[in-house]
């Protein structure tokens, strides 16, 4: 008897860096075609087709637009909002790097976007795809830990230490008006949110500029973020951001402390969970038998052969292809929690600006950030 046969997914990626690969890779890796390819120029779109092996390098965005079920927009991050605009006015499904929009009210507006055009619309928070994340939520959200009394979570990189290290964030009208913590503390706020299966209430936040200028011109955003946090449930905690530490490439912790029992996650040592009990602790390895269902189904190989970031990105395109596919696989970070890293990115500006506590509280749509940011 036949199959019915799908057709694989055919996918478009703006970009041509380090992300279109990354996103590339994920997608094959999904089972899905990568038919177009658009990067900001005519001539830098051929050579991003023939560096990913992807056939068509398209010279407008309808071009890209007219061949594909799904987009992956990976441009810098002033571009992200218009060209996840684009897409959903398409009628098109779209994963979007983050920052979803270097503005609040961007994000907002493609969030209503999105679920007027009914399409699955994603943001790559991939760290929520280690399975010891996932076991990690279990333990803190899942109540294991007790109830939830300190957080404490650091994002530390090294690659722009020195004042001759450079990228295109650096400029705030490509990068946006953050850069440090939009870049990486946008992961560390969404896997904490996530993690504790509650809110940020509060944040109170100071900003570091490591060097005056950078390749001659003057610095204006953040290498480095601290801020002090009050959650939901009235758990304070500490969250630092720097990409200025000596050593540190990408030394994402996440430890929090309950009632019962405390748990950390390393992102760099994300096939163990640490288990703190004040009569003994213990390291939870990934082929742990007792491990949650969430964690054993994104444990694609025995323990022993390192997951990682990769396995991490694949498992997030596989989830959004299965959402794609009128599926519900839990956890998967959408437009609306790309919203919520933006606001709280924005908070944590303001916060810096005006020396005081902002509220991050009630602000989930719209209408609550313009009112509030
Ligand atoms: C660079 O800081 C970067 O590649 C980020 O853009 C990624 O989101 C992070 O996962 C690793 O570091």
């Amino acid at each position: 008897m036949n199959q019915p046969t799908t057709q694989p997914l055919k996918v478009g990626i703006i970009g041509g860096g380090f992300m279109a690969r990354t996103h590339t890779r994920a997608a094959r890796a999904a089972g899905a075609q990568v038919v177009s390819v658009l990067s900001s120029r005519p001539e830098r779109s051929v050579a991003a087709a023939a560096a990913l092996g992807i056939d068509h390098a398209a010279a407008t965005l309808d071009e890209l637009l007219e061949r594909v079920d799904v987009v992956h927009v990976c441009s810098p991050n002033a571009t992200h909002a218009g060209h996840a605009r684009a897409v959903l006015e398409a009628g098109k499904h779209v994963v979007c790097e983050k920052p979803l929009a270097i503005a609040p009210e961007e994000a907002a507006e493609l969030v209503d976007l999105a679920s007027r055009a009914g399409v699955t619309a994603a943001v790559p928070f991939i760290y929520r795809f280690h399975p010891m994340a996932r076991q990690a939520r279990h333990e803190a959200a899942g109540g294991g830990i007790g109830r939830l009394l300190t957080v404490r979570g650091d994002y530390l990189q090294d690659w722009m230490l020195l004042e001759r290290d450079s990228d295109w964030r650096v400029d705030p009208t490509v990068g946006g008006p953050s850069r440090a913590f939009a870049d990486v503390g946008s992961h560390l706020v969404d896997l904490l949110e996530f993690v504790a299966g509650e809110r940020i209430m509060k944040v109170n936040a100071r900003l570091g500029i490591a060097h005056p200028t950078r390749g001659g011109r003057p610095v204006q955003t953040e290498d480095a973020a601290v801020c002090i946090v009050e959650m939901e449930g009235g758990a304070i905690g500490s969250l630092m951001v720097s990409q200025v530490n000596a050593g540190r490439k990408n030394a994402l912790t996440l430890e929090l402390g309950g009632t019962n029992g405390s748990v950390v996650f390393d992102q760099e040592h994300p096939d163990e969970l640490w288990l703190g009990g004040r009569n003994g602790s213990t390291t939870l390895s990934r082929d742990a038998p007792s491990n949650v269902e969430d964690a054993v189904r994104l444990s694609v190989v025995p323990a022993g052969h390192p997951m990682g970031y990769l396995d991490a990105f694949n498992a997030f395109v596989l989830d959004t292809y299965a959402a794609i596919a009128g599926g519900a696989p839990a956890g998967l970070p959408t437009f609306a929690d790309g919203l919520r890293a933006a606001i709280l990115t924005s908070a944590v500006l303001e916060s810096s600006r005006s020396n005081s506590w902002v509220d991050v509280s009630t602000v989930s749509d719209r209408a609550d950030v313009q009112h509030i940011l």
